[in-house]
């Protein structure tokens, strides 16, 4: 049961409980409906209150009814009804009111609020813009620039904030229901406040306002379709009479909702839901309690790592060898900080907090009592080996021992204890304190209770925890290979690097692959290559990189990589110097080089990475092809409006092409790296998707 009608003397409660969200489900539709004939027909009832059971206000449509056919009644009808109702009618509103739900709210006379609820219209997040009233009452009630704004970042507004603008008529501390049933009955008699009743006037804006706004946001939200069309709603709130508004916003919501982005983005909705989720994980596994952390380097990912705990107020142990680079270590951290700070996103005392919590140390004696202790050295295993030799003595029974090693075998680290149920990856992505990707990377010993704690960990310092099983740079930089090497590739046969990478952007990805290297430094893959068995790698596709770090062209660290950079610029030149290297290589390799088109580049960098992904999937690496997604996405700056890089393959291009075109650069470039993966071939040969891959 969604709904229940209750009546309080002459004010009537409509109480919505559909957990864990109140969704606004049909079955919420059919009870608000209901609710309102009750109280309708009910003359003893003088103005009626809109409240949700639980632990929140109604958070939007029910985003899982989108794929179907849609269900009547729509949440339109809901809004007329409500509209039409004849006694005032009151929101109260807690936790979360957002899309549809903060919709509701809009259609009546007066939203009461808990101080520390929040409300919003996140639709764009979803690839789509407020489709029941909201581009054309939020306008009138707080104005169009605020509106606007709130519509096109699609953040939460914090009730104080909300009522600041003008959405929100009483703040409440306290019994919510009882504040807003007075509330209520301070309206009785008085006439309807509809927001739909508001007139706008064209002269309150600057001349052009929306064409401005529309230009900011092609920048700002780059390649993103709903933003665009947000603007043209609002637009029609200002120049069109209410209800030819709201049928130009239906119009736009149905164009956005079938677009391509909108099922890319509802599809990482769940997905990024999903991947807490671990198939064979005792539900009544319980996370070991983690109140103390220490981190081993306070390099530039140790410090980013123990900030990340500091942020989140648990203490942090910070080791490093000698206390130059301890100092260097914390100076980063202070520095970091307090650019934060300098935005105003941070207090001087919150800096001082959290600088508080980190306690530097030289001595590994300092580190028994740590409940989770996270490594984040060089990346040899010869090192690994000492620290983890040490930490099997120092630390205490139970602590939990991470490696934030980005791609070295954790079985093998594990196995330089005597305690490798206690033993796990927890890869983070630099910089470490902004990237919300945690690679968790369960080894063959860990145990189930230090999985979830890991998992647990991620909720608590604010970062998408996805689980990986052990091999070679595990699930994100197993499959970056493959996009490394055609990137590579593709300059040696013809391409320039800023031809690779400008498609790459244009394709929505923050920065191309070769500029990603640069950041990186060249000197990662070089010395990686060196490490590496023969035939582990294609030594071609790395053939350019190594001439340019044997010239020191190590990447933006040396002013110059595959592009030369100026002094503190990420502006990436290119180089006649690289274009030489380049063409000797070639020469050197008898390649001779050819036109290479946009189509060609997107495919074989990302077609590359989808079919070591499938291998990924196949071997249990990943859970879910949608797991790899959300690596990919938070890892990697994957575009969310792309779904990710399987999701693009399944739904952009479609399996029966992919695997056509991976078969055609097998028959160009060979098997070696070209060789689809059985799992691709099983799916498209059965006519199924990943999500019936495993
Ligand atoms: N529809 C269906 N399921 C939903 C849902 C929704 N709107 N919101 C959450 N869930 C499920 C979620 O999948 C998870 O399921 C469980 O609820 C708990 O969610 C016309 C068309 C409200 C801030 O975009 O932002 O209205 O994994 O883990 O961290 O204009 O959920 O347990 O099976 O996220 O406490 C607009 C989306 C819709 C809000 C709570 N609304 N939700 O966060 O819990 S479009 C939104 C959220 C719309 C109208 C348009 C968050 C939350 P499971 P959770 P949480």
């Amino acid at each position: 049961m969604s709904g229940r009608f209750e009546a309080h003397g002459d004010v009537g409660i409509l109480w919505i409980d559909n957990p864990p969200v109140n969704a606004i489900s049909q079955a919420v539709r059919v009870a608000i409906l209901d609710g309102l004939k009750q109280a309708e027909a009910d003359s003893a009832i003088k103005v009626l209150v809109i409240a949700c059971a639980g632990r929140t206000f109604m958070a939007g449509a029910d985003i899982t009814e989108f794929s179907g056919p849609p269900r009547l009644p729509s949440l339109p009808e809901v809004i007329d009804a409500l509209d039409a109702f004849s006694k005032p009618v009151v929101a109260a509103i807690h936790g979360t009111a957002f899309g549809g739900g903060f919709e509701v709210a809009l259609a009546c006379d007066y939203r009461v609020a808990l101080a520390n609820a929040q409300v919003g219209l996140p639709e764009v997040k979803l690839g789509i813009l407020p489709g029941a009233g909201g581009t054309q009452r939020l306008p009138r009630l707080v104005g169009i620039e605020p509106a606007l704004q709130a519509m096109i970042s699609g953040d939460p507004i914090p009730a104080p904030a909300a009522q600041e603008m003008g959405a929100i008529d009483k703040l409440v501390v306290g019994d919510l229901t009882e504040a807003a049933v007075a509330f209520a009955r301070e309206k009785i008699g008085s006439p309807r406040r509809r927001v739909r009743d508001i007139t706008l006037s064209p002269n309150s804006l600057p001349a052009g306002f929306f064409d401005t706004a529309r230009q900011r946001t092609a920048k700002e939200k780059r390649n993103l379709f709903s933003p665009q069309r947000i603007i043209d709603a609002v637009e029609a709130a200002i120049t069109l009479p209410f209800d030819q508004g709201i049928q130009r916003e239906q119009d736009l919501f149905f164009e956005c909702a079938k677009s391509s982005q909108a099922k890319a983005l509802q599809h990482v909705f769940f997905a990024e839901r999903q991947v807490s989720k671990i198939p064979g994980l005792p539900a009544d596994v319980k996370p070991r309690s983690i109140k103390s952390v220490a981190i081993i380097g306070a390099g530039t990912m140790g410090g980013g790592i123990a900030m990340n705990f500091a942020n989140a107020g648990i203490p942090v142990t910070l080791l490093e060898v000698n206390q130059e680079g301890l100092d260097r270590g914390l100076g980063v951290i202070r520095k970091n900080y307090e650019a934060t700070a300098a935005k105003g996103r941070l207090t001087s005392e919150q800096v001082e907090t959290r600088m508080g919590l980190i306690k530097p140390t030289l001595s590994y004696d300092a580190l028994a009592d740590a409940d989770l202790i996270i490594e984040a050295v060089f990346e040899t295993l010869e090192i690994k080996k000492k620290v983890f030799e040490t930490l099997d003595r120092v630390a205490k029974k139970g602590a939990i021992l991470a490696s934030n090693t980005s791609y070295l075998s954790i079985d093998t680290i594990a196995g330089y204890t005597s305690r490798p149920e206690d033993v796990l990856g927890m890869h983070f992505f630099s910089p470490a304190n902004v990237m919300k990707l945690l690679e968790i990377v369960r080894g063959a010993r860990t145990a189930p209770d230090v999985l979830a704690t890991a998992l647990d960990v991620a909720k608590r310092i604010k970062k998408v925890g996805v689980v990986a099983g052990n091999c070679h740079g595990f699930i994100g930089n197993r499959m970056l290979e493959g996009y490394g090497r055609e990137g590579s590739l593709l300059i040696l046969e013809g391409a320039t690097p800023q031809q690779v990478d400008q498609a790459l952007v244009k394709f929505g990805m923050p920065m191309g692959v070769l500029q990603m290297f640069d950041l990186a430094g060249l000197d990662i893959g070089y010395k990686s290559r060196k490490d590496r068995e023969p035939g582990t790698f294609d030594v071609k596709s790395g053939a350019v990189a190594d001439k340019l770090v044997e010239m020191g062209r190590l990447g933006q660290k040396t002013k110059a990589g595959f592009y030369d950079y100026e002094s503190g610029q990420r502006t990436p030149i290119p180089s006649d110097v690289v274009a030489k290297v380049i063409e000797e290589t070639a020469a050197q390799y008898g390649i001779k080089r050819r036109e290479i088109s946009e189509q060609e580049i997107l495919e074989r960098c990302f077609l590359a990475m989808v079919n070591i992904g499938c291998e990924v999937l196949r071997e249990g690496i990943a859970y879910r092809a949608s797991d790899i997604d959300i690596v990919y996405l938070y890892g990697y700056g994957f575009p969310a409006h792309r779904g990710g890089p399987m999701f693009w393959a399944e739904h952009e291009l479609g399996l029966p092409k992919a695997l056509e075109r991976i078969r055609e650069y097998a028959r160009q470039h060979g098997p070696r790296w070209w060789t689809p993966s059985p799992l691709l071939e099983r799916l498209v040969a059965e006519g199924k998707g990943f999500a019936q891959a495993v």
